[in-house]
C-alpha cells in the first residue's frame, strides 16, 4: 500500500480544509486542535496528516517530509515555492496582503518623494519585491508577529500584512493603503513524489480540485 501524507497547520487553514477533507472522504483520527499528536491517522489507512507551523508546510512538501499539504500563498510567496507543484488554488483562508500606515501619515507623499520609507514585516522577501518593482527604497524590519504595534511606537513607518475583516488595523489606528497581492490557500505537491506516487495522488488532487469548486 503506498502511503501518503498530508501537511496542514492547526488553525485557520486546518478549519478551512476539513470540510474539503471530508468531502474527500478523509476525516482524522483525533483532532488536531486537541491532540498533542503531532502524526494523525485518518479513516484512510493509506493517508496521514502531520501538524506543522504554517511558514513551515512548503518546506516540508518540497523535502518529502509531506507528499501533499496546504499553504496561504503569502507562505509560499516567502518561501519561493521551488520544488514544489501547486495545482489547486482551493479558495480557502482568503484575505488581502496590503501595506499599510498610521492614520495621517502621507504614504502617497512619502513615496513621490522618494523618502526612505522604514517597514515592518515577517513577509521580508514579498515587501523587498514589491518596493522594488515600485522603485521604492525601503529599510526592512524583520518582525515575527504583530507587526501592527510598529507603527504605533515608530519603530515602521508601514507594514505589510495580511488583511481579511481590517478589524485589527482598525482597531490600531492603521489604514491600508496598497494591495500587493490577494491570497488564498493551495494545495501544494511535493514533485518527486508526483512522479514515484502519480497513481495514487493524482486522483486524491483530483477530489480536492473538485471538492473546492475548481
Ligand atoms: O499563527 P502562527 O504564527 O502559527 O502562524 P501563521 O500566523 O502563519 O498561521 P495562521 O494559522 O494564523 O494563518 C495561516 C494562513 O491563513 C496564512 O498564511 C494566510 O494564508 C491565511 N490567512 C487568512 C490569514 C488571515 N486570513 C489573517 N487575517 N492569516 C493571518 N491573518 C491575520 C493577519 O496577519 C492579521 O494579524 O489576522 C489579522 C488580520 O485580520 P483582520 O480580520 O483583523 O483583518
Ligand atoms: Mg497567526
Amino acid at each position: 500500500m503506498v502511503k501518503i501524507s498530508i501537511a496542514l497547520s492547526k488553525g485557520r487553514i486546518f478549519d478551512e480544509t476539513a470540510p474539503l477533507l471530508e468531502r474527500v472522504g478523509i476525516r482524522p483520527n483525533d483532532d488536531p486542535e486537541r491532540s498533542r499528536k503531532l502524526v494523525l491517522a485518518t479513516n484512510r489507512r493509506d493517508v496521514q496528516l502531520i501538524v506543522v507551523r504554517a511558514s513551515d508546510t512548503p518546506t516540508y512538501v518540497e523535502r518529502g517530509g509531506a507528499d501533499l499539504g496546504v499553504a496561504g500563498r503569502d507562505v509560499l510567496a516567502e518561501h519561493g515555492g521551488e520544488g514544489l507543484y501547486q495545482p489547486v488554488d482551493l479558495g480557502i483562508a482568503a484575505c488581502r496582503m496590503m501595506v499599510a500606515v498610521r492614520k495621517g501619515f502621507d504614504y502617497a507623499g512619502a513615496v513621490r518623494q522618494g523618502a526612505r520609507l522604514r517597514v515592518a514585516t515577517k513577509y521580508v522577501n514579498i515587501t523587498r519585491e514589491h518596493f522594488a518593482a515600485k522603485g521604492v527604497h525601503v529599510d526592512l524590519i524583520r518582525l515575527y508577529g504583530s507587526m501592527e504595534l510598529a507603527p504605533l511606537v515608530g519603530l515602521a513607518d508601514a507594514i505589510v500584512d495580511l488583511v481579511s475583516t481590517g478589524n485589527t488595523l482598525r482597531a490600531n489606528s492603521l489604514v491600508p493603503v496598497e494591495e500587493i497581492m490577494p491570497v488564498s490557500a493551495r494545495l501544494i505537491v511535493n514533485q518527486a513524489a508526483l512522479k514515484t506516487k502519480r497513481a495514487a495522488l493524482q486522483p486524491l488532487i483530483d477530489a480536492f480540485s473538485k471538492a473546492a469548486g475548481r
